[in-house]
């Protein structure tokens, strides 16, 4: 019995999702297309299995297999990223960040983290998120130019003493010095976690400096640059052994807290399929071609960065060193949700999102986000970031043309038809 037999309504549904993904241009920048073996390893039998606890250290019996599985994952995180521990059991990237808070923190403590308008994340102190209600957060911003603003952080940190500060974000297109966060950090007796989640698959690919000797804990999600499964990780060094006494919240203890945090502290079973498919993210994340995947992913974020700039755009810091761009549309005389719905009806997929300092509000800010790692997925090089540059002008200079906007996608999808996607799936 297939899927479309048994529930023609999904399958129908999962095909026209397909063919969205095929026929457009996937620019979210924290997406991202697995390969067919993550995405065999995700669709797997692992989703049967209960196995609360840890390899060797499970409540429930039958775990052989998915012990295997799940300390295959760990080993190769382990390695690939050059850490003593790794939890690979987060659901996804918030409840990683609410684990590392449960495992550091007492509720109340003061926590510093980046402000999501001007590029964090709403786990990062957000006065509307856990960490902002649950903990006293105190949020930083950027410089105007949108570079992060070392000083005014440190300056921050001496005032509010802050027990931990967060490092990382969801649009911010430099990279992050993790040598002077950590001296921030430490001068405030804070420590620091570095949420690395964009940036992981430019960190293993050498295209990013690693938080790995710096930060205190860094948390990933694993389905970005990484190219994995929608899923976590969190890493740390430390002793990893876990003594059934009470620890103290030293660095030393951070392996134990972070497990016990994760379980019994906020999750049940682990996703043992989506383990799996980690697993196999891991493996093709540690092979030399991941280095070429990585690095073409900033050359076509430089590239596109360079052909929005010469049909005068204006970008957030200027430009991008990483996989993605923030486009300040405002001389361009359209908003964020206007030139996203162009974009959108032009087959061209990313999302509005705040410019450091927005006039706006955040639902229909000033700018976009743009991103790279999806496009360079399937095979694009630095001559289509030119032609999609051209798009997207085109598309921003007639965003109120309708008729325009299909003409475009048609030359969307001729230009996609050239760079297959799981060519042999199908739903219906
Ligand atoms: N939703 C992610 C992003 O788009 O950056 C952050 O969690």
């Amino acid at each position: 019995m297939t899927l479309h037999t048994i529930d023609p309504e999904i399958a129908a549904d999962l095909q026209s999702e397909l063919t969205r993904q095929r026929e457009g241009l996937e620019m979210i920048p924290s997406e991202n297309f697995v390969s067919p073996a993550v995405l065999e390893a995700l669709g797997s039998i692992g989703t049967n299995k209960y196995s609360e606890g840890y390899p060797g250290r499970r409540y429930y019996g039958g775990c052989q297999y998915v012990d295997r599985i799940e300390q295959t994952a760990i080993d190769r995180a382990k390695k690939l990223f050059g850490v003593d521990h790794a939890n690979v059991q987060p659901y996804s990237g918030s409840p990683a960040n609410l684990a590392v808070y449960y495992a550091l923190l007492n509720p109340g403590d003061t926590v510093m983290g980046m402000h999501l308008y001007f590029g964090g994340h709403m786990t990062h102190g957000l006065k509307v998120n856990f960490s902002g209600t649950l903990y006293r957060s105190v949020q930083y911003q950027t410089r105007p130019d949108g570079y992060l603003d070392l000083d005014a952080m440190d300056i921050l940190a001496q005032t509010e003493k802050p027990k931990m500060i967060v490092v990382g974000a969801t649009a911010y297109p430099r990279q992050f010095d993790w040598k002077a966060l950590k001296n921030i950090a430490d001068r405030a007796g804070a420590f620091l976690l570095a949420d690395i989640s964009h940036i992981a698959g430019l960190i293993v690919g050498g295209e990013h400096p690693s938080p790995v000797g710096f930060a205190d804990v860094i948390t990933t999600t694993t389905h970005k640059t990484l190219r994995g499964p929608r899923g976590a990780m969190i890493l740390c060094n430390g002793n990893p052994s876990t003594p059934l006494k009470k620890v103290e919240r030293t660095r030393e203890n951070f392996p134990t807290l972070i497990d016990r945090a994760i379980i019994p502290g906020l999750q049940g079973g682990p996703h043992n399929h989506q383990t799996a498919a980690i697993a196999v993210a891991l493996k093709e994340a540690a092979l030399p071609e991941f280095k070429t995947y990585a690095h073409q992913i900033v050359l076509n974020a430089k590239a596109l960065a360079d052909r929005l700039l010469e049909h005068g755009f204006d970008l957030v810091t200027g430009g991008t060193d990483n996989h993605l761009l923030l486009v300040d549309l405002r001389r361009k005389g359209v908003t964020g949700t206007q030139a996203e719905k162009a974009l959108d009806a032009s087959g061209i997929t990313c999302n509005k999102n705040t410019i450091p300092f927005d006039p706006r509000q955040p639902f229909d800010p000033s700018g976009i986000r743009l991103g790279t790692p999806a496009l360079t997925s399937r095979g694009m090089k630095e001559e289509e970031m030119k032609q999609i540059g051209d798009f997207i002008l085109e598309v921003v200079e007639h965003w109120e043309d309708a008729d325009r906007l299909v003409l475009i996608r048609s030359r969307v999808k001729e230009m996609t038809d050239c760079f297959p996607l799981y060519q042999g799936i199908h739903y219906v």
